[in-house]
C-alpha cells in the first residue's frame, strides 16, 4: 500500500520531509501541500507531483490524503492536530505538539474522544541508534540507577528570529524528551541559570543556558544549551548510574591521526546529525500510519514535553525553581 501524505508547511523542515517521502522512501508519497507561502508551496507541490492547496485543512480534509506531517511554525501544530483528529488520520506533528500546557490538554482530550491513537509527535532523537544503545544500557540495568544526567547541546548558529525562550522550547525540548524517555522518569521542577552570553549571540539572546531539572525518581539533569557555539553541532549525553555510567557516541565521527595531533570530526548541523533518526522515524511512521496503527512518541510525550519546556521558560524568566505537575495519564498512554 502507498502512503498519500498531505505535508502543512514547506520550509525548512517540511521539504526536508517532503524530499525523503518523495524519494527515500518506499510506501509513501506526497499528495497534497499547503505553506503561507503560496508561491512557495506550489513550486514544492509541482516538483513532487503534488496538489498545492490554498488553506492547511483542506490538506486535512482531501479525501486523497490518508495521514498528514505537521511542520508548520509550533503556535499552529494544535489547530491541525484537533483538525486531523477530528478526520481520523494519522498525523506525524512535528515539535512542541502545541505551545501552550491547555492546547496540549485538548489534544489529548480529544484523541482521548476518538478511542486510539493518531498523534505521534516527531522527536526523532529517540530514533537515533546511539541513543537506542543508551536507552538498552539503563533498561538492562547495566548502570544501576540513573543518578545524574549530564546534556550537551550546541548549534553553530541560529536564525535571528530565535529569542532566549526559545532555547528552552524550540531546543532543550530535546533533552526533555530523551531523558523522560531514557530515563522512564517524569520531569518535576526546572531551574535555569544564566552564564554572561556570548559576544557572538545577537543582543537580545540569552546563550548560554543551563538548565536543572528534577525527575519524580530524585535523578537530576544539567543541560548546557548553546545555540551560537560556532565549531558545529555538537549534542552529547551521559548518564550516571549507580553502577557504571554510558555515553552517547557521536556516530561515524571521523578520528584523523596526522602531523603529531589527534582529531576528531564534528558533524556541521542536525541534519548530518540525525539524518538517519528521521529516516528511521518516517519509515516506522509510514508503516504505521498504513495500518493506522501509531505507535512513536505520543501526545502524552510532547504534552509532557511542553509542561516541562513552559516551565523552563518561567525558571528563565523568574529566576526561580519551578515545579512542572502533569494531569493524571489517561490509560490509553501507558
Ligand atoms: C531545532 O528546531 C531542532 O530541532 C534541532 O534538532 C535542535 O538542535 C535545534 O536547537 C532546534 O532549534
Amino acid at each position: 500500500m502507498v502512503v498519500n501524505v498531505g505535508v502543512i508547511g514547506t520550509g525548512m523542515i517540511g521539504t526536508y520531509h517532503i524530499e525523503r517521502l518523495s524519494t527515500q522512501l518506499a510506501g509513501a508519497r506526497v499528495a497534497a501541500v499547503f505553506d503561507v507561502a503560496a508561491e512557495r508551496a506550489r513550486q514544492v507541490a509541482d516538483s513532487v507531483g503534488a496538489t498545492a492547496h490554498a488553506d492547511a485543512h483542506d490538506v486535512i480534509n482531501d479525501d486523497g490524503v490518508d495521514a498528514v506531517v505537521v511542520a508548520s511554525p509550533g503556535d499552529t501544530h494544535a489547530e491541525y492536530a484537533l483538525a486531523c483528529i477530528k478526520a481520523g488520520k494519522p498525523l506525524l506533528s512535528e515539535k512542541p505538539l502545541a505551545t501552550t500546557v491547555e492546547d496540549c490538554l485538548a489534544v489529548l482530550e480529544a484523541e482521548a474522544g476518538h478511542g486510539r491513537r493518531l498523534v505521534q509527535v516527531g522527536f526523532m532523537r529517540r530514533y537515533d541508534a546511539g541513543y537506542g544503545r543508551v536507552k538498552a544500557a539503563v533498561d538492562d540495568g547495566s548502570i544501576g540507577e540513573p543518578l545524574v544526567v549530564h546534556c550537551v547541546h550546541r548549534n553553530p548558529v541560529v536564525p535571528d528570529h530565535f529569542t532566549s525562550d526559545m532555547l528552552q522550547t524550540d531546543s532543550v525540548i530535546h533533552e526533555i524528551d530523551t531523558t523522560r524517555w531514557l530515563l522512564g522518569d517524569e520531569i518535576v521542577a526546572a531551574t535555569v541559570l544564566t552564564p554572561r552570553s556570548t559576544p557572538l549571540a545577537a543582543a537580545h539572546l540569552r546563550d548560554p543556558q543551563l538548565t536543572v531539572m528534577e525527575t519524580a525518581a530524585g535523578a537530576i539533569v544539567e543541560v548546557e544549551m548553546f545555540v551560537n557555539a560556532q565549531y558545529g553541532y555538537d549534542v552529547r549525553c551521559e548518564i550516571v548510574g549507580s553502577e557504571g555510567t554510558v555515553e552517547l557516541e557521536t556516530p561515524s565521527a571521523v578520528s584523523l591521526t596526522s602531523g603529531g595531533r589527534r582529531s576528531r570530526s564534528v558533524p556541521v548541523d542536525w541534519k548530518q546529525r540525525f539524518g538517519a533518526a528521521f529516516h528511521a522515524e518516517f519509515e516506522q511512521w509510514i508503516a504505521a500510519a498504513a495500518t493506522g496503527h501509531v505507535t512513536g512518541p505520543s501526545a502524552w510525550d510532547g504534552y509532557a514535553a511542553t509542561a516541562v519546556a513552559v516551565a523552563c521558560v518561567d525558571a528563565l524568566e523568574s529566576g526561580r525553581r519551578v515545579p512542572v505537575s502533569l494531569v493524571d495519564q489517561p490509560a490509553m498512554y501507558a
